[in-house]
């Protein structure tokens, strides 16, 4: 019987025995990537139309990236941060002046991101709003994502997320999604310490949001003296046509998390932005990783800031993504398989009807023997969040893939 199976059969197969069954991925087995493309281990070439959830903005195995990683991995990889490294200061210097923020404190994932945002607030409630301790509340919208630790899916609105985990974390509030009426009638308790929401909704289906919302978030968190807290992990970093997409509405966060490209996929590197106000209430010892600030992390996330503005990838996506959204309504009005077409950017999705039992993982397979790899989402969801070093003839090479197997549905 093993000497049947192909190699990929193979590797999958041990994945399948010895890895824990967490996931469900598309059977395509990945060895090698660069810019826009991977291959599989037959050899066989794909345009990557998922980006690692949008963490190879910048593409695969940029060389600029490779280049200061392997030159800091032969000085000095992991200090720990009792002690000071060499390139932190640097990077928290950049990264600050970057985005407009007094400090930075560095971690690895995005979810701990949202987790020492969390952190952040109920401390600043505490000591800066005069909340009575352990009474702060934290409002977050319905179809949030922000990861798998037991506080984001405390958070969570999705059963698939949060069942059979519990108990939850207390303290939480969430209201619907794109929704001032609601959030300001939450805000009116004296106990929120902060509204933390993606400023497109990424795991829930891309949806985003109305325009004037982010703006209006904004005003309320003034008004009733609430931190906004932004998770910008997966919209951040030119994937939605700007820098931030808060930026689409040039609203300023009090405090910022960015994750996912702000290594361009070489390793876990998260940050958290905010002014002092709000990080100097954290002291020595109260909040840390050992990984976080590393050298490594420190190196790659500064060339990939630089990678990301020497080549304007916010205006790529921006421009590259209405041509994107252009093409599919196309499609989407040659047939009836494409019920919506939405986006932002190159961060897109669109809705698939299901026909004959076939959904959105049969389109993905078919798309996957075609040459261009997508994830479905919620039974009937199909993001498109490519690279964003993409170009105008790539692009149109994908959309070709795409009307192809969507007529043939
Ligand atoms: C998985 C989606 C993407 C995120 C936002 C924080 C985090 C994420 C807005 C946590 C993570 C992931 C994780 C991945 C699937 C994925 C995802 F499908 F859920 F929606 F990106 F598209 N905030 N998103 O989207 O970041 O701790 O993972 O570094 O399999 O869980 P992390």
């Amino acid at each position: 019987m093993m000497e049947t199976m192909t190699r990929s059969e193979t590797l999958i197969q041990l994945e399948e025995q010895f890895g824990a069954h967490n996931y469900h991925p598309i059977p395509v087995v990945l060895e090698k990537g660069e810019g826009v493309f991977v291959w599989d281990v037959d050899g066989k070439k794909y345009f990557d139309f998922l980006s690692a959830y949008s963490a190879v903005n910048q593409g695969h195995c940029h060389p600029r990236l490779i280049k200061v990683l392997t030159e800091q991995a032969k000085k000095i990889t992991l200090t720990s941060r009792a002690f000071y490294n060499s390139t932190l200061g640097e990077y928290e210097k950049f990264i600050t002046q970057y985005f407009g923020y007094d400090k930075v404190l560095p971690m690895n994932t995005g979810v701990e991101g949202g987790e020492t945002a969390i952190k952040l607030a109920r401390r600043w409630a505490y000591d800066v709003k005069g909340i009575k301790e352990n009474e702060a509340k934290i409002i977050f919208a319905e179809g949030n994502f922000w990861g798998r630790t037991l506080a984001a899916i405390s958070a969570s609105t999705d059963p698939s997320s949060f069942k059979g985990f519990g108990p939850y974390m207390p303290g939480y509030i969430t209201v619907p999604y794109n929704n001032l009426v609601e959030l300001e009638k939450a805000m009116q308790d004296k106990n929120v310490a902060a509204f933390m929401v993606e400023p497109i909704q990424g795991e829930a289906g891309v949806l985003v949001p109305d325009d004037g919302y982010l703006k209006n978030v904004r005003v309320l968190c003034d008004k009733y003296n609430v931190l906004f807290i932004a998770d910008e992990v997966q919209t951040g970093l030119c994937r939605t046509g700007k820098m931030l997409a808060c930026d689409h509405e040039n609203v300023k966060p009090d405090i910022l998390i960015l994750a996912k490209a702000l290594s361009g996929g070489i390793l876990p590197v998260s940050a958290v932005l905010a002014n002092n106000e709000i990080m100097l209430t954290i002291k020595p010892g109260e909040h840390g990783s050992t990984y976080g600030g590393n050298p490594l992390a420190c190196v790659v996330a500064m060339e990939a800031l630089k990678i990301l503005k020497e080549e304007k990838l916010a205006e790529n996506a921006e421009e590259l993504g209405k041509v994107l959204r252009d093409e599919l309504n196309k499609i989407k009005a040659e047939c009836d398989v494409i019920t919506a077409v939405r986006g932002k950017g190159l961060l897109n999705a669109i809705v698939i009807k299901e026909k004959n039992g076939k959904t959105a993982w049969d389109v993905c397979l078919q798309l996957a023997e075609n040459g261009l790899l997508a994830k479905p989402t919620h039974g009937d969801i199909i993001r498109f969040a490519p690279p964003l070093v993409i170009n105008k003839e790539q692009l149109m090479e994908c959309v070709a893939i795409i009307r192809k197997v969507i007529l043939n549905f």
